[in-house]
């Protein structure tokens, strides 16, 4: 991640919460919707306290989440309590935005206790690279581990450099399959390499094997199991309750994209973007290459998304169905609407703090996670409506 998304707040994060600064893709249907109005419709209370914190999952019921730290750290944390340490979590190579990343629970973690993380590995010389292992969260008292852990997947080839891993995890609604986002990896021509993993979305099986029915199954290799290709670094992704799968990326200088995730579609980094390269060089935008997958919305200045969800409960009525984002150099959370293929920004809280991920707990309430650096921010923020 560069200086500009560190550094720069982009002029619409404070002017409020009425700015639609995503270029929706023409559906005058969707535009007809009335915009979130001017009130902060939620209350924001701080209810915890983390080093680089960086992903969370809720365990059934809604009195404990799982929250990972950046460093290298698992935390059980219970409602209204304190946070504890799961032992027994992978050694990470921790550095730039390299870590501990998602935790996500297996579809059926209410009777085989088994949850997901992926993480960043060292390998070869100067080389690091995604994995992501499984294994089973053993709850004994005041005490919590991880047990059996297994590696299920990497990314290949491993590479130097410390960013764009994105490596998020997501079961598809019936529990049948397993999607892992991997980014660039910060060297673009990997993207659209069928022999490479990097700056695809890939789909397993739970245990980490291939499906047969995979869009490019019949050229084996890790050709195998891509998805879809030609991603640069996809933070974000979530279905919606119609059943349509959507992505949320960073872009370069400018171009930050929200995408509509079809089988086997190629997005077309790094020989598309509606952003550029960070040193000034052109990179043609998505409307000269219509054979290449275009996104939804694009978003410049960027919104850096930390991650995303499509908000299914009951306690903001007004967001069910639509993605919520959350915004590291944006500072804000922001709200797309959705509306069957058609996507726009429709709303924008400034929340005065890099924001890396939202989540859903069970009761329909919001959690946000702030970032952390320098020893500055990691708050777990409780969001309820206002009112
Ligand atoms: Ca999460
Ligand atoms: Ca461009």
């Amino acid at each position: 991640m560069r200086a500009f998304r560190t550094f720069a707040l982009p002029a619409l994060a404070l002017i409020g919460c009425t700015a639609n600064g995503g270029v929706a893709d023409g559906n005058a249907a969707a535009q007809s919707e009335p915009q979130d109005t001017g009130a902060q419709p939620f209350r924001v209370q701080p209810v915890g306290q983390f080093s680089e914190p960086w992903a969370m999952a809720f365990l059934p019921g809604g009195r404990q989440a799982l929250i990972t730290e950046k460093h290298g750290a698992l935390k059980l944390w219970t409602v209204g309590g304190a946070a504890i340490d799961v032992s027994g979590v992978p050694q990470v190579d921790h550095g730039g935005q390299g870590g501990l990343g998602d935790v996500i629970l297996h579809p059926e973690f209410a009777t085989n206790n088994i949850i997901y993380l992926s993480w960043a590995e060292a390998g070869e010389g100067d080389t690091r690279g995604a994995a992501v292992g499984r294994g089973r969260l053993v709850v004994d008292g005041n005490a919590a581990r991880l047990e059996g852990l297994q590696v299920i997947w990497r990314q290949q080839p491993k590479v130097t450099g410390r960013g764009h891993y994105a490596h998020r995890l997501l079961f598809s609604p019936d529990g049948r399959h397993l999607f892992i986002s991997s980014g660039d990896r910060q060297k673009f021509d990997p993207a659209q390499d069928m022999n490479a993993n990097l700056g695809k979305i890939l789909r397993l099986n739970p245990d980490g094997s291939v499906p047969a029915d995979n869009p490019f199954a019949d050229r084996g290799g890790v050709a195998a199991q891509i998805w879809v290709l030609g991603l640069r670094n996809p933070l974000g992704f979530a279905f919606a309750p119609d059943g349509r799968f959507w992505e949320i990326e960073m872009g370069p200088e400018g171009g930050d994209e929200l995408n509509l995730v079809q089988r086997g579609a190629n997005y077309g980094y790094p020989i598309v973007s509606d952003g550029d390269h960070y040193d000034g060089r052109p990179i043609p935008d998505h409307s000269t290459r219509p054979e290449f997958a275009a996104p939804k919305v694009t978003w410049t200045p960027v919104i850096s998304p930390g991650n995303m969800i499509v908000y299914t409960g009951d306690l903001f009525p007004q967001w069910r169905g639509d993605a919520l984002v959350p915004g590291l150099s944006s500072e804000a959370l922001i709200h797309v609407d959705l509306d069957g293929d058609a996507a726009r920004e429709a709303g924008r809280w400034p929340m005065g703090a890099r924001i890396r991920e939202v989540e859903q707990a069970p009761d329909g309430s919001l959690y946000l996670l702030e970032d952390s650096r320098e020893g500055r921010g990691g708050r777990l923020l409780h969001l309820t409506p206002a009112g």
